[in-house]
């Protein structure tokens, strides 16, 4: 065979990624379990390089150069599988299944360790940039042995997405899953994002009292500054956009119902199971679940809650401003809380993943790509084994200059009712790790007192209980 690479799913992302890579000067073999998609593409697109369409798995297989690389664009889950079953008979000791589908990172794992039994490398790699990433540079994590990306990389690295100073947002993220569970908190804290941003519309709206196209300009000032990012950019797109149909602002027409692919989720969940408090994340997460309960909030509508009263002018600029500093101190928090569950992911399964480089390939290509990003991978550069972002020196100044505007705009929303789960989290979370002391000792006490599971004290080593049923004398524990 004489393709460099082959791409096996030709699906939006599996054909836009193929065509990155011809474009790129490579031979790509292509395939598809519907003939039909292949031959569309060749149709459509297949002046831009080479490519090798193929039709059976035998004649995608013998296409490819020596050791195959071969990528599957599927589905995730079942059908990967069972791709998966259909290749790998027909590969050899050394060939590399690079799986681009959204996977869960335990059954990356899990694929990773069979197919290691066969020789065969497994890369679960992570994609992030949807469908116009995929085609033109998307931020690329791939996982698997470090020998896979020494054959992998040079090519990941051409397609992929090029920060502003020139460096291919890609990067060996570690073994097995570590690519799968990277991408998974990517998207956890695109989850995040987006919510921090609904809220700062919410509160625009409804305590300033803008309209959706006021607040497209308001988003759009700000994407000139630290907010500068993709996410905030696309939102002045939305706001700004008016239905055909009605004449009405977009936004005013769309069912306020959002949905889930599950990556959020499945951040979420792997938090709990790590323990690593991701409070902005599951917030952002069970915001989309409450808005989806369509029942319960009919319901509810009837609910007394305060009547908010209308700013001026002047004051809803002061207010949006410190919206500003609101949304910025939050998203500082859940990059805190999502490079804490990478650096636990990393601990927990041995992967030895570079923080700092997880963020310098996030800068383009990806969903939340953001100059704010820049500023994460110098605060690890400059400090790698750095404990939290919040610890770094800029960050934790920038957050202390924020907190008044940040505290006052909760205020704000609790007065007027308006819902701010993620802002409110975030400084939820702020406050604790701040505080000198937490509740937690009386927390330690109850559960000393019904079912003797003992404390530790602040002065004195040790385990201990306290006979609570009778005198109250404090016995060593164990
Ligand atoms: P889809 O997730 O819609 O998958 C469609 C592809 O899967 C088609 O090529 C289809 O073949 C193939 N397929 C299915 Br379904 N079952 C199969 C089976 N049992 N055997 C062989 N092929 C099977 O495509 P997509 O939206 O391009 O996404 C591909 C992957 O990339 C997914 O894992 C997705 O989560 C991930 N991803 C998507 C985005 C995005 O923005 N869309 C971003 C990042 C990652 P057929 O043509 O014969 O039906």
């Amino acid at each position: 065979g004489s393709a460099d690479i082959g791409v096996t799913g030709l699906a939006v992302m599996g054909s836009n990624l193929a065509r990155n890579f011809a474009r790129h000067g490579f031979t790509v073999a292509l395939h598809n379990r519907t003939k039909a998609k292949t031959d569309a593409l060749m149709e459509a697109h297949g002046e831009e390089g080479v490519f090798v369409p193929t039709g059976t798995a035998e004649e995608f297989v013998a296409a490819l150069e020596r050791p195959r690389r071969l990528v599957i664009m599927v589905k995730a889950g079942e059908p990967t599988d069972a791709v998966i079953a259909e290749f790998a008979p027909l590969l050899e000791a050394g060939d590399v299944i690079i799986d681009g589908g959204n996977a869960h990172f335990e059954d990356t794992r899990r694929r990773e360790k069979e197919l290691r039994e066969q020789g065969i490398h497994f890369v679960g790699t992570g994609i992030s940039g949807g469908e116009e990433g995929a085609l033109n540079g998307p931020s690329i994590m791939p996982g698997g042995s470090a020998e896979s990306y020494e054959s992998l990389g040079p090519l990941l690295e051409q397609i992929a997405a090029k920060a502003k100073d020139g460096t291919p947002c890609t990067t060996h993220i570690g073994p097995d899953g570590a690519g799968h569970f990277v991408k998974m908190v990517h998207n956890g804290i695109e989850y995040a994002d987006m919510q921090l941003i609904a809220e700062a519309y919410h509160l625009l709206r409804s305590v300033a009292g803008y309209e959706p196209r006021q607040i497209a300009e308001t988003f759009r000032t700000w994407n000139t500054g630290r907010l500068d990012s993709y996410l905030i950019e696309i939102t002045a797109e939305v706001l700004a956009h008016t239905d055909a149909a009605t004449g009405r602002p977009f936004v005013d027409v769309v069912a306020d119902e959002a949905e889930q692919k599950g990556t959020g989720r499945w951040t979420v969940q792997t938090a709990l199971d790590l323990g690593v408090p991701v409070s902005g994340i599951a917030e952002a997460v069970f915001a989309r679940s409450l808005s989806g309960h369509a029942d319960l909030r009919a319901a509810s509508r009837d609910l007394p809650g305060p009547t908010g009263s209308a700013l001026g002018e002047k004051e809803a600029a002061a207010f949006a401003d410190q919206v500003e500093q609101a949304l910025y101190a939050s998203k500082i928090v859940s990059y805190t809380q999502g490079f804490h569950q990478i650096q636990a992911g990393s601990d927990e399964y041995g992967w030895d993943i570079d923080l700092g480089k997880v963020a310098a390939i996030w800068r383009g290509g990806c969903i939340i790509r953001a100059a704010f990003l820049d500023r994460i991978t110098d605060a690890y550069d400059g400090r790698p084994d750095l404990p939290s972002l919040l610890s770094d020196e800029r960050f934790a100044e920038e957050i202390g200059a924020a907190q008044d505007d940040w505290r006052a705009v909760i205020t704000a929303a609790v007065a007027d009712g308006v819902p701010v789960p993620g802002f409110s989290a975030a400084l939820a979370y702020y406050d604790a790790l701040r505080a000198e002391r937490l509740p937690a000792a009386l927390t330690q006490g109850q559960r000393d007192f019904f079912g003797a599971h003992t404390y530790r004290r602040t002065d004195r080593d040790g385990a201990f209980h306290t006979l609570w049923g009778g005198e109250r004398n404090e016995v060593p524990a164990g």
